[in-house]
C-alpha cells in the first residue's frame, strides 16, 4: 500500500513539492489541512516539532516532521522517476534542494509574514526581527527584494556558466527540479506575492533565463499540472 498523509496549510509553500512527487511515484496523498488554517490537524499538539509538513506513512505507522527528510523518505521507499541514479547524483540533487530551501526560508517565508501581516513574533524563529526591524514594511520589502536578487543571481550564474542542461542536475527532472519550479511559479502567479513583483519592476526572474527555462521544462510534465491544479491561481502565497 503506497499511501501517505500529508498535514499542511492551504498555500503552495512547502507542501506542493511532496504532493508532486507522490503524483510522480503513484503514491495516494491524503491532504490534512492544519490549525490555523484548517480543522483535520493541530500542528501544535500532533507534530513533533510544532510545524508543517508532517507525514505519516499508512504502510508502517512512520511519521516524519521535515520536508527534505519526507522527500528523500519517499523517494528511497517507492522507488520512481525521482530517485537519484546513484550518491554522486543524490548529492548533486540534495544540494539544489538545499539551495531551494534557503532561498524559501530567508525570501519568500519572510515575505508571507509581510503579505498575511502576521506579527506574531515566535511564529518561524523570531525572524519578523531580521526583516521589519529597521524601517517596517516598506524597509522589509526593499531588503527581501535585494535578497532575492542576490540568491537567484548565484544560482543563475552557477547553472549558465555549466554547460546547459534540460534540468538541475542533467536531462532528467529531480525533486530539487519540482521545488525550485513551486517557488519561482509561488513568486510569478500567486495574489500575495504581487509586492514582491512589483517590487522587481513586474518580473522577478527577468535576469533568469536558465532557472525560467528549467521551470518551463518541469511544468511539461502532467503529473505537474495535475498535482498543482489550480493553486498558483487560488492559493494567496
Ligand atoms: N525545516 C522545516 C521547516 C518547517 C516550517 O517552518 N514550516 C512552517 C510552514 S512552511 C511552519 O510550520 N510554521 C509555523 C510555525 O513555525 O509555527 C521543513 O522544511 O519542514
Amino acid at each position: 500500500m503506497k499511501e501517505i498523509d500529508l498535514a499542511y496549510l492551504p498555500v503552495v509553500g512547502r507542501g506542493l513539492q511532496i504532493k508532486i512527487i507522490c503524483a510522480m511515484h503513484d503514491i495516494k496523498f491524503n491532504y490534512l489541512l492544519s490549525k490555523p488554517m484548517g480543522e483535520d490537524f493541530d500542528k501544535d499538539s500532533e507534530a513533533p516539532f510544532g510545524t508543517v509538513p508532517w507525514m505519516k506513512d499508512h504502510s508502517n505507522g512512520l511519521q516524519l516532521n521535515d520536508s527534505m527528510a519526507i522527500v528523500l523518505y519517499l523517494v528511497s521507499k517507492y522507488p520512481g522517476p525521482l530517485t537519484p541514479k546513484s550518491p554522486d547524483d543524490a548529492a548533486l540533487v540534495n544540494m539544489y534542494w538545499s539551495w531551494t530551501q534557503d532561498y524559501y526560508s530567508f525570501v519568500l517565508s519572510p515575505f508571507h509574514d509581510i503579505i498575511t501581516g502576521h506579527n506574531e513574533p515566535f511564529w518561524r524563529n523570531l525572524r519578523l526581527t531580521d526583516t521589519l526591524v529597521d524601517g517596517g514594511k516598506e524597509k522589509g520589502v526593499a531588503n527581501l527584494t535585494k535578497l532575492h536578487h542576490m540568491r537567484t543571481g548565484f544560482l543563475e550564474k552557477h547553472l549558465s556558466s555549466n554547460q546547459q542542461e534540460t534540468f538541475l542536475t542533467g536531462s532528467t527532472c529531480s525533486y530539487a527540479d519540482i521545488f525550485l519550479y513551486t517557488c519561482v511559479r509561488t513568486v510569478q502567479k500567486t495574489a500575495g506575492f504581487g509586492i514582491l513583483r512589483e517590487s522587481c519592476g513586474g518580473d522577478p526572474f527577468k535576469d533568469c533565463p536558465t532557472i525560467l527555462s528549467i521551470c518551463e521544462e518541469v511544468g511539461k510534465i502532467d503529473e505537474v499540472t495535475l498535482a498543482s491544479e489550480d493553486i498558483f491561481e487560488k492559493a494567496p502565497i
